[in-house]
């Protein structure tokens, strides 16, 4: 699949900073030292509907990883799929009478926009779930020759108690397990599985829905964890940096994704690091598909809101945080805009050198945009107070915001 066209991101004078982030894993803080080549995998969504804020929100912390390492002079490889079979899918599709992959194309196509209006840097992997399936295949046979995985009634489950370290993603304890499982796609209920967790690797045709060739495993398609599997062992290999998605997404498909590649290669871990983002609440509850308390990118877009004040928004709370979108946050966002788009319209102004170390050294802990925010807000309100005559000060902010924040002034 083609991603979308990659905004330029400009050099800053001086030397980054190395990524101090939050794992889940370990449940601390730990320093990322890449070496000259970053790797990172981001799971893309599911293209049942359109981009919404907390979609954007969770690609946002991604972007701003990628622009820190970029800081360091280091290349980024960056790998995202797009989950273009999976049941929401195809049950929307059934709901609305629409072909699923005319639903899928179309709100990938979507999101392409408004990743591009947002300014989210592109991955140089874009797959599908539908492409990645002549890999999969070859995967879920080698997990059941080795005897990590399992038939039920045609399907194909993969065997939680094959990898030693399950578990040390999410660090649940067996019962909440249980009830996310049967939450987010799993089915814990279902009689004959060997552990109640044990997730479908591959899924026997079923009638009325879309099958490919499974060769050993019959036709089918895949279970959803085994697909980022497939793509990121594919693109990126084992031991790969940063494994990154919202917090809905540690349990399960993280988890499953790390122990599926654990049992496969016999190494561990699959990621030095996995990175959540907190949920966007609209209304009081978690901004869902499933529940329809959506704000759009593309319609606050078509209502003329300016994206970089959509970004904005986003950066003004801390990635790990749960938080509600309102009218306030993005009345706010809008303002700072405009302020900071007045300050660095001057001609000359004070001196700005100290503002890029301060919003480097905010992004390299733990991503603390909104007090990279503060930091701009400050250098905004002397440059508006203050005569300066530093004539590169007004080019270097926009430079910095735009490097490391993603936001074009
Ligand atoms: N296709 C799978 C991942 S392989 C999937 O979860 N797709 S999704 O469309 O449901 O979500 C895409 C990304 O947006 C995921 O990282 C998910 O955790 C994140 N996300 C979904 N809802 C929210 C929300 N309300 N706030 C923040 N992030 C969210
Ligand atoms: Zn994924």
């Amino acid at each position: 699949m083609h991603a979308w066209p990659a905004s330029e991101v400009p050099a800053l004078p001086g030397k980054g900073r190395d990524l101090q982030i939050h794992d889940t894993a370990t449940q601390g803080t730990i320093t990322l030292a890449p070496g000259p080549v970053a790797r990172i995998y981001v799971c893309g969504i599911t293209p049942y509907d359109a981009t919404h804020i907390g979609h954007a929100a969770t690609y946002n912390a991604f972007d701003l990883v990628q622009r820190v390492w970029l800081d360091t002079k280091r290349q980024v490889h960056y790998v995202q799929n797009v989950t273009d079979v999976d049941d929401p899918l195809l049950e929307r599709a059934l709901r609305d009478n629409q072909d699923w992959t005319e639903l899928a194309e179309r709100e990938t196509a979507l999101f392409r926009e408004d990743m591009t209006a947002l300014r989210m840097l592109p991955p140089q992997h874009y797959i599908g779930a539908v492409e990645a399936i002549p890999g999969i295949v070859p995967l879920v046979e080698r997990l059941r020759d080795a005897g990590a995985a399992y038939e039920l009634d045609g399907d194909t489950y993969f065997s939680v108690e094959a990898d030693p370290h399950f578990g040390g993603v999410s660090n649940l304890d067996a019962e909440a397990m249980r009830l996310l499982s049967a939450e987010r796609g799993g089915d814990p209920d279902r009689p004959g599985k060997k552990n109640p967790l044990d997730p479908m690797l591959w899924m026997a045709a079923r009638p009325g829905e879309p099958s490919w060739d499974g060769g050993s495993l019959g036709r089918g398609r895949p279970g959803w964890h085994i697909e980022c599997v497939a793509i990121a062992l594919d693109h990126l290999g084992m031991g790969f940096d940063i494994q990154g998605g919202g917090s809905d997404l540690a349990f399960p498909h993280h988890e499953m994704g790390a122990s599926h590649a654990q049992a496969l290669t016999g190494e561990f871990p699959m990621a030095k690091a996995y990175v959540h983002a907190g949920m966007v609440a609209l209304h009081g509850e978690k901004m869902s598909k499933s529940k329809g308390n959506l704000v759009f990118v593309s319609a606050l877009r078509r209502s003329g809101v300016d994206p970089a004040a959509i970004r904005l928004a986003l950066l003004s709370h801390h990635y790990r945080a749960d938080w509600e979108w309102t009218d306030e946050v993005l009345a706010e966002a809008v303002a700072r805009l405009e302020r900071w788009r007045a300050a660095v319209s001057r001609p000359d102004g004070i001196p700005a050198d100290a503002l890029v170390e301060e919003v480097r050294e905010a992004l390299a802990n733990d991503l603390d945009a909104p007090a990279a925010l503060a930091a701009v807000d400050r250098w905004v309100e002397r440059q508006i107070a203050t005569d300066g005559d530093d004539e590169s000060a007004p080019g270097l902010v926009s430079r910095t915001v735009d490097a490391l924040l993603g936001v074009a002034l």
